[in-house]
């Protein structure tokens, strides 16, 4: 019989984290997946069911530790500061993303850790790349603090694959869309604050304009390729890196989108500095290499994620 895997998720009380523990237990067993956090306190539907572990990823003897009294073998490494806050903090950005997962890298060589998986994002590309339709090798010359974490932990991720074979796996998120966890400092956190505005408020308020257009992904197809990408043949895989996305939209066409089920909802627009991070982003993405490579192919579009999201967010709240 094949073995189970046994896998730890740093940084699992974030937006993803905190679905993507439950995702992960109910495939692999509750006892199998170790969640870990450090400042933010963990939901209690993760408390529950299964075993959890304070960890700091900047604490390089602990890693190696919780990876040998666990019996780690598989890594998701999804701790990571976002572009809005790390344009307010830069430098913990730097320490945290970068020195994290230096560090996740280096216990996970040492220790013959199966797979890694390490979300890169949209924020690797900048200005100079194209805008539309962008392709997974183009101009990588990001200009938020966040971007530049990006592009060097792809690189070293790459490095770590090529030197010492360490199989690290990596995909490039879009904006995150969901309903359980709120997103913390990101540029793309708009799309969700809206849908908790519109149920409670039937306003909103967004920070960036109107037609500002941004790849992003509703969080069933987000954690369909944490495990599509994990479990994918490696023969198949011709690149550590991949580019993913679910849906483009612009900020006037998800709230009109909104609208349609609720419509009293309005809107106003006032830009913050989060518009020129925004700005610097693409529009839409080439993720044919993911489609052709590991079968990925999300599954909601705007109308669906909408939809979806308003039935989830008006029971709860
Ligand atoms: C952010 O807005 O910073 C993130 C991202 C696109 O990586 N959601």
């Amino acid at each position: 019989m094949k073995k189970m895997r046994r896998i730890l998720v740093i940084g699992a009380a974030g937006q993803i984290g905190s679905e993507l523990v439950p995702f992960l237990r109910n495939k692999y067993g509750n006892d199998n997946v170790i969640a870990t956090g450090r400042k933010t306190p963990l939901p209690d539907a993760i408390k529950k069911f299964g075993p959890v572990i304070y960890l700091d990823a900047l604490e390089k003897n602990t890693l190696s530790k919780v990876f040998y009294e666990y019996e780690i073998d598989t890594i998701f490494h999804m701790a990571s500061i976002l572009s809005a806050t790390g344009e307010k903090m830069p430098q913990t950005a730097w320490d945290i993303n970068m020195n994290g997962l230096i560090n996740v890298l280096e216990a996970s060589r040492k220790y013959s850790i199966k797979n890694v998986i390490w979300p890169s994002s949209i924020a690797a590309f900048g200005p100079t790349t194209p805008r539309d339709n962008t392709p997974n090798t183009t101009v990588l010359e990001p200009t938020t603090m966040y971007g530049i974490t990006k592009v060097a932990g792809e690189l070293l991720a790459e490095y770590y694959y090529k030197k010492y074979g360490l199989d690290v796996r990596s995909m490039r998120l879009p904006g995150i869309i969901s309903s359980e966890t709120l997103p913390g400092g990101g540029t793309t956190d708009y799309a969700v604050e809206i849908f908790y505005e519109a149920i409670k408020n039937k306003k909103y308020t967004c920070f960036l304009k109107e037609d500002t257009v941004l790849p992003m992904m509703y969080m069933p197809d987000c954690l369909k390729c944490m495990i599509d990408i994990l479990e994918a043949d490696d023969s198949k895989l011709k690149r550590r890196v991949y580019n993913l996305t679910g849906t483009s939209f612009s900020a006037g066409e998800i709230a009109a989108e909104i609208k349609k089920h609720i419509p009293e909802f309005t809107i106003e627009y006032k830009p913050d500095f989060r518009q020129a991070i925004a700005d610097s982003w693409p529009k839409t993405i080439d993720d044919s290499f993911a489609r052709e490579e590991w079968g990925w192919n999300p599954e909601y579009d705007l109308k669906a994620m909408t939809k979806s999201m308003i039935a989830i967010l008006s029971k709860r709240l």
